[in-house]
């Protein structure tokens, strides 16, 4: 197969024009941006997952969710299922976050209906002061070719996502060693040894650094970091632990690649207490769960970054009719002029989503926004 570089390497001079009619579809790039869209561009967070009968069809032949995302060819034809069905505006690359941690040595692995779970948490000093920065060409070289070979055969329709979990989300599943309610293990370790939890959140930050970047090489046009875990902090502990590795991350991500700006999106879930510093680690864009009003966060972050969310995934589960309006509401809730605003969940499409719904969503969202200004209530 031909490599990304050979398809969409131009020279840096002739770059912007050619880049532009590189996409059909830049919508979401724009919107990001807070440039004027066509319409409002929407995609899912894991809308590539469970909820599809063709994922689950392709994971039980192959046998694992690991196969599928370690194998490039597979990796990408996942993330080309959601597209198939919706006209949704952007990919995202078919993998995980826990794919850094398991290339630093944790050894992973996903248990059926328990999720992810590694045999070497980190729980001993020694173990923690012999982490380090895996070679993201090296032992994560199938997600550089996962992202390359979506990217590829996109062939241009809608932008691809790179992303990476926070620095201190990762830490969380090291430190928990899977999915964690009381972070037991994470919070004894923030009061008792804060000195070990920023040698783990330092080694981890250069990791996903260098792993985010080297999807940008390889062809992802938008960057994400997902704070899942980060809601779960004190105020004190988020701008002592989370925020500050988030931030260099964000600040040593290729901004431009062949004359394109590459715009990072920050996802904190249960962050919304704390949007405005958020806003101020030099990201694009911010991610938005369904617990904050839009419009209320547009205001607090004074049009210094695009929105991206917000609806409750759980309406997924309403009628496609009662969807359609509770997509309305997240639209208007965001204000008159809906510039700087890509729809999304507030968190990820849940496994026991139909997927008539979703199509349902995405038709109201490209319908409702597409109406001329006049027409509208609050718009
Ligand atoms: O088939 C299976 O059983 C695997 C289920 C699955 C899938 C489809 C997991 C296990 N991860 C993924 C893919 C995935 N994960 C993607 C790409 C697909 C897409 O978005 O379309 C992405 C972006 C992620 C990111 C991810 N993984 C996050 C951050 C976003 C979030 O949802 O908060 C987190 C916290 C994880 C960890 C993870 N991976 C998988 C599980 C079950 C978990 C634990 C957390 C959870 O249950 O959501």
């Amino acid at each position: 197969m031909k490599k990304d570089g050979d398809i969409f390497r131009f020279a840096s001079n002739e770059f912007s024009e050619k880049s532009a009619a590189r996409l059909s579809n830049d919508s979401f790039l724009r919107a990001l941006f807070k440039e004027e869209t066509a319409y409002t561009p929407i995609w899912l967070m894991r809308q590539a997952g469970r909820y599809l009968p063709e994922y689950r069809a392709l994971r039980e032949r192959v046998g694992s969710f690991a196969r599928l995302y370690k194998d490039p060819e597979l990796s990408c034809e996942v993330a080309l299922f959601p597209l198939a069905r919706f006209p949704l505006d952007a990919a995202i690359v078919f993998s995980d976050i826990l794919t850094i941690p398991d290339a630093m040595g944790l050894g992973l692995s996903f248990i059926e209906n328990e999720g992810p779970k590694f045999e070497y948490p980190l729980r001993d000093e020694r173990a923690i002061r012999e982490l380090f920065v895996p070679d993201p060409f090296d032992r994560l070289r199938y997600l550089a070719d996962a992202v390359s070979t979506t990217r590829h055969a996109l062939a241009g329709r809608v932008p691809l996502i790179g992303f990476t979990g926070s620095p201190y989300t990762l830490a969380c599943y090291m430190i928990e060693g899977g999915i964690s309610k009381d972070y037991r293990f994470v919070k004894t370790m923030i009061y008792d040894r804060p000195d070990l939890m920023h040698h783990i959140l330092d080694v981890v930050a250069d990791a996903a650094l260098s792993c985010l970047n080297a999807q940008i090489e390889s062809g992802a046009q938008v960057a994400m970091i997902f704070d899942s875990c980060g809601g779960v902090l004190s105020t004190a502990a988020f701008r002592e632990f989370s925020l500050p590795y988030t931030r260099r991350v964000v600040a040593g991500l290729i901004k431009e690649k062949e004359g394109e700006r590459i715009p990072s999106i920050i996802f904190t879930k249960g962050g919304g207490a704390w949007l405005e510093s958020i806003a101020d680690t030099g990201c694009a864009s911010l991610g938005l769960d369904w617990m904050t009003d839009l419009g209320e966060a547009r205001r607090r972050v004074g049009g210094k970054v695009s929105l991206q969310g917000n609806l409750d995934p759980q309406a997924l589960f309403a009628a496609p009719d009662r969807v359609a309006v509770e997509a309305v509401k997240v639209i208007d809730s965001y204000g008159p002029d809906a510039t700087g605003l890509v729809f999304n969940l507030g968190h990820g499409v849940s496994q026991f989503t139909p997927p008539e719904h979703v199509a349902a969503l995405v038709e109201a969202v490209h319908r409702y926004t597409r109406k001329p200004k006049s027409t509208k209530k609050t718009r």
